[in-house]
């Protein structure tokens, strides 16, 4: 029997983190999550580049750009839509995660999505490093893991 399975490891790996700004309270944190989870899983801050996008929405449009780019072995989405905020909730929730999925395939890029999509300022900040952990820090785990699984489907 074979099995493929990605260790959890970012040395000698570049990343590229996109993060939005809309609901920076929330996340920033996502973004500290995800650059301390890799830097303590062997990853050095000159291979992090994060990419600053106003809001959700932007996320696949970035991502996209940073993937054809080709300076980053993975890339890890960031951003925040909160339900209470925005009559567009739906419609944003539902382009970003359609966006990002639809850049993953498009590029081959091993690509994560840490966007939190919640009813309520709370629930959001309880996963962006409080009560329910931090999303950023999951994104973080999940790109090196698909990261070095794509590595070995290619390989192998
Ligand atoms: N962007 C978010 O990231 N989260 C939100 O909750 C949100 N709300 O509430 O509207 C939001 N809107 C901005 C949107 O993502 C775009 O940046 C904007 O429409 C410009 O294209």
């Amino acid at each position: 029997m074979k099995t493929l399975q990605g260790t959890l490891s970012a040395a000698g790996r570049t990343f590229g983190i996109v993060v939005s700004r809309f609901n920076s309270l929330v996340t920033s944190q996502l973004l500290t999550g995800a650059v301390d989870c890799l830097l303590r899983h062997g990853g050095t801050e000159d291979a992090l580049t994060v990419v600053y996008v106003p809001g959700a929405f932007e996320l696949p449009q970035a991502a996209l750009q940073l993937a054809h780019a080709g300076r980053v072995d993975a890339i890890i989405c960031l951003g925040c839509v909160i339900r209470g905020a925005t009559p567009h909730f739906d419609y944003i929730a539902g382009e970003v995660t359609r966006g990002v999925g639809a850049v993953a395939l498009q590029t081959g890029v091993p690509m994560t999505f840490g966007v939190l999509t919640t009813d309520s300022l709370e629930q959001a900040l309880e996963r962006a490093g409080a009560k329910a952990g931090n999303k950023g820090w999951d994104a973080a785990m999940s790109a090196m893991e698909l990261l070095h699984v794509c590595r070995q489907l290619k390989t192998t």
